[in-house]
């Protein structure tokens, strides 16, 4: 179609109007990700039917609660009659923690709602759109399904295969190497711009993962510096099948926000447990030692998470990689060309080529922050061009 977006039949709003206020759904759905889980981040907006001028927009509130949908409907009060409401996903119809958005939707009267994925909840399902049709409510789905199916698939994989969405995120070199880490604290490679990236994107996890070894090579804080998003930063994972992290670790320094350290065998952990803001999850080793990934996954999902950044180091991004675990990558790679005998070739000894070579990732976006470059690789499972 030219490239223009699909058109329903019947849409309320020339197709421009439709798809920047889908767009406006999405940006505010994005500006809450890492901040309501376990429920997903959603963004809604209501517009006047005849002028196509926004009546109230609104994001999923930090926790969780209250939806955006109700949120939106209070700003819009009485305007709210006869709206076109843009959500990102269908309302809900259960009787949670709040009272349906299905119902509250229909009985401001709004006129049209416009969505963009469906909810795989099994309490919604559908049943939300239902709701809305029956009682005299036309529903339409929107422009950029798959924005939006994106946007959630935190919520959606939670539910679908009680795992969180996974992202994966490495700087690298020209050569696409990675310092081999024995430094006792963190070698920057990319510049300021793409260290600010990289912190927005711990904002919008629900928690950072690292390997035992990370903790130990580079003693990171793991949290969000971004001025104004500090209260942003995500639950710390450490993956560390035995255990053996000091508790002298700059991680345990502050109790906020807490560390949750996954092992193979809790009965060495002795001397963590009892510490302040820290949780051990024993999910059991292999007889190899190592940690079932997707196991560790469950735990983490079953605990809320629904968008985890694993941030390193190469071996435990590798680990992912290699169980098929891992539903985006983002390279951040330099210009600077590390001393090779104090450096390694990323994920392992296949280098970058693992996720740039492979069929089952597809190159997103690419984009230059100072002077690096950012490139985003997505899982061919939920990401086609
Ligand atoms: C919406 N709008 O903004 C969100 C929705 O625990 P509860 O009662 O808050 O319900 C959580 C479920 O609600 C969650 O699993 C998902 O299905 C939906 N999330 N729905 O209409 C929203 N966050
Ligand atoms: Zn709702």
């Amino acid at each position: 179609m030219n490239g223009a977006p699909a058109q329903p039949i019947g849409a309320p709003f020339p197709p421009a109007r439709m798809a920047s206020l889908m767009r406006r759904a999405l940006f505010l759905a994005e500006s809450n990700l890492g901040a309501t889980a376990p429920n997903p981040s959603v963004g809604a907006v209501f517009a006047d039917a005849a002028t196509g001028e926004i009546v109230g927009s609104a994001v999923t509130a930090p926790g969780g609660r209250p939806h955006a949908e109700v949120r939106a409907l209070s700003q819009a009060g009485e305007r709210a009659r006869g709206s076109v409401l843009f959500t990102t996903l269908e309302p809900c119809s259960h009787f949670g923690a709040t009272p349906p958005c299905a119902h509250s939707v229909a009985a401001a009267g709004v006129a049209t709602v416009v969505y963009g994925s469906l909810d795989p909840d099994m309490r919604v399902a559908g049943k939300g759109l239902a709701w809305l049709t029956s009682h005299g409510v036309r529903v339409l789905r929107g422009d950029f399904v798959k924005e939006a199916d994106w946007l959630n698939l935190g919520h959606t994989l939670r539910v679908t295969e009680r795992r969180p969405f996974v992202q994966i995120k490495l700087a690298v070199d020209a050569n696409g190497r990675v310092p081999s880490g024995a430094g006792g604290k963190p070698v920057w490679i990319t510049g300021e711009a793409a260290r600010a990236q990289a912190q927005l994107l711990r904002a919008r996890a629900d928690a950072i993962l690292v390997g035992r070894k990370t903790v130990e090579a580079d003693d990171p804080e793991l949290t969000c510096r971004l001025p104004g998003l500090e209260d942003r930063s995500p639950v710390r994972v450490v993956l560390a099948p035995r255990c053996g992290i000091l508790a002298q670790a700059r991680l345990f320094k502050s109790q906020k926000p807490p560390v949750w350290i996954v092992c193979g065998d809790s009965s060495q952990c002795g001397g963590l447990t009892g510490l302040p803001g820290v949780k051990v999850f024993d999910v059991g080793a292999s007889t190899a030692g190592s940690l079932n990934l997707r196991l560790v996954l469950m735990r983490l999902a079953a605990e809320g998470i629904t968008r985890l950044l694993v941030e390193g180091g190469p071996a435990t991004a590798r680990a992912f990689l290699d169980a098929g675990l891992a539903d985006e990558a983002i390279i951040m790679q330099s210009e600077a060309q590390l001393d090779p005998a104090a450096s390694l070739p990323a994920f392992g000894s296949k280098g970058m080529e693992l996720v740039t070579s492979s069929n089952s990732y597809i190159l997103a976006a690419r984009a230059k922050a100072g002077p690096d470059t950012i490139h985003t690789y997505r899982s061919t499972a939920h990401w086609q061009a």
